[in-house]
C-alpha cells in the first residue's frame, strides 16, 4: 500500500451510542467471571465484532506494536512453573548461563530497534532478583532507553524499592504475569502463589511503572478459568495498559509437555475477551505464534490483538522469523507502529 493510499484511507469508527450498548466506559468497570464467561460464549462472529468495535473505538486497528524480547539471564530457576523450560527441576536441555554483559545487550538492542522493534524486553529466570541484580538490570535499562526504545523488564517477584531502582534508570513497563485464574494456579505452580504475584504488580503499579500482565492458554484449564483469567486482569485497578496472552508452548521435559493443545478459535476467542474487558490495553500476541499459522494470527488481529512479540527467538523458545512477520502484516495491508488512535 503506498503512502497516498494511505492518507484516503477512512478507519470506520462507531458512534458513541454503539460503545455504551457493548460496556466500555472509559471508567475501568468490574466484571464478574459469569459476564466474562458470557462472552467466551457468544457466537464467533458476534464476538469479533464487539471486539472489533471495542478496538476501533481506541486504536487504529492497522497498527501493531513490535516488541522484542531477549533473555539476559536464562535457566537455572528454582521455581516450579509447570509449563517453564528454564525451571531447574526439569530436563529440558536448557542450560543454565549467567546474566549477560551491557555491551551484549546493547548488542541486541540496537539489532532489534533496526529490525523495526519499538519496546525491548529483557528476562531473567529468577525467583526474585537480589539487590546486586537490580543494580545491574538498572544499568541495562538505562543504556536500552538511551538508544530511544520503550524499556520493559521480568525479572520474577520484587521487592520493597526494586520497581522504584528501574522506573529512575527509565523503565517504562514492568512484565509479570498472573497467568493463570486463581482457582487452577496450584496446579501450574506450588512455589509462589497468587497473592505474591498480585503484590509484585502492586508494588509496580506504586512505583509508577505501567503494568505488563496477562497469561497463558492451553494448560489444562477449563473455560470458567479462561473466564477467571481475565476477570482478574480486568479487575485489576487500574487494568495493565499491556497484556500479553500467551498460548502454551509444550516443551518436551516440563509437566505441560503432553498437554492437551487448545482450539485455536478458542484462542482467538481469548484474545477478543481480553479486548473487550481490557479495552485500552495492548493486547499482546505472544508465545506460541510458530504453531498458530497465518490464518489464525490474522484472526487474532481482527479480534483486537495489537501487539507481538518480534524477532527469532523468544526467551528460550521458537518465534516466526521477522520476515515471515513483515510479509504477514504486508499481506493484511497492516503496519508497525504504535496502533494508539491519534485524536
Ligand atoms: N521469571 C520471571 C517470571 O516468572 O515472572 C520472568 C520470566 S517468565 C519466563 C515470563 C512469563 O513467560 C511467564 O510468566 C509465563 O507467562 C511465560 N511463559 C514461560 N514459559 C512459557 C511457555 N512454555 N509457553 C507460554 N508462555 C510461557
Ligand atoms: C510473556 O507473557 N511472554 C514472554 C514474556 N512475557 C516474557 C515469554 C514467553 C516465553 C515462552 C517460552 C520460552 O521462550 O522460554
Ligand atoms: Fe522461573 Fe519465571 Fe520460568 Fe517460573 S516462569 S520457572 S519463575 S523463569
Amino acid at each position: 500500500m503506498n503512502t497516498q493510499q494511505e492518507q484516503t484511507i477512512t478507519l470506520h469508527r462507531p458512534r458513541p451510542i454503539a460503545v455504551a450498548s457493548i460496556c466500555t466506559t472509559a471508567k475501568a468497570e468490574h466484571w464478574s467471571v459469569d459476564a466474562i464467561e458470557a462472552l467466551f460464549q457468544l457466537p464467533f462472529p458476534e464476538l469479533l465484532f464487539r471486539a472489533q468495535t471495542v478496538h476501533r473505538e481506541h486504536f487504529n486497528p492497522t497498527h501493531v506494536e513490535f516488541a522484542t524480547l531477549l533473555s539476559i539471564k536464562t535457566g537455572g530457576c528454582p521455581e516450579d512453573c509447570g509449563y517453564c523450560p528454564q525451571a531447574a527441576q526439569y530436563n529440558t536441555g536448557v542450560e543454565a548461563s549467567k546474566m549477560m554483559a551491557l555491551d551484549q545487550v546493547l548488542f541486541a538492542a540496537k539489532r532489534a530497534q533496526e529490525a523495526g522493534a519499538t519496546r525491548f524486553c529483557m528476562g531473567a529466570a529468577w525467583r526474585t532478583p537480589k539487590d546486586r541484580d537490580i543494580e545491574k538490570v538498572a544499568e541495562l535499562v538505562s543504556a536500552v532507553k538511551g538508544l530511544g526504545l520503550e524499556t520493559c523488564a521480568t525479572l520474577g517477584m520484587l521487592n520493597e524499592g526494586h520497581a522504584e531502582q528501574l522506573r529512575d534508570a527509565g523503565l517504562d513497563y514492568y512484565n509479570h504475569n498472573l497467568d493463570t485464574a486463581p482457582d487452577f494456579y496450584g496446579d501450574v505452580i506450588t512455589t509462589r502463589d497468587y497473592q505474591d504475584r498480585l503484590d509484585t504488580l502492586a508494588r509496580v503499579r506504586h512505583a509508577g511503572v505501567k503494568v505488563c500482565s496477562g497469561g497463558i492458554v492451553g494448560m489444562g484449564e477449563s473455560h470458567r478459568q479462561r473466564a477467571g483469567l481475565i476477570a482478574e486482569l480486568a479487575n485489576l485497578s487500574p487494568y495493565p495498559e499491556s497484556v500479553p496472552i500467551n498460548n502454551l508452548v509444550r516443551v518436551e521435559g516440563t509437566p505441560m509437555a503432553n498437554a492437551e493443545p487448545l482450539d485455536p478459535f478458542e484462542f482467538v476467542r481469548t484474545i477478543a475477551v481480553a479486548r473487550i474487558t481490557l479495552p485500552k490495553a495492548r493486547v499482546r500476541l505472544s508465545a506460541g505464534r510458530q504453531e498458530m499459522g497465518d490464518a489464525i494470527q490474522a484472526l487474532c488481529f481482527l479480534a483486537g490483538a495489537n501487539s507481538i512479540f518480534y524477532g527469532d527467538k523468544l526467551l528460550t523458545t521458537g518465534n516466526p522469523d521477522t520476515q515471515a512477520d513483515l510479509d504477514l502484516l504486508d499481506r493484511l495491508g497492516m503496519q508497525r507502529g504504535a496502533p494508539e488512535m491519534l485524536t
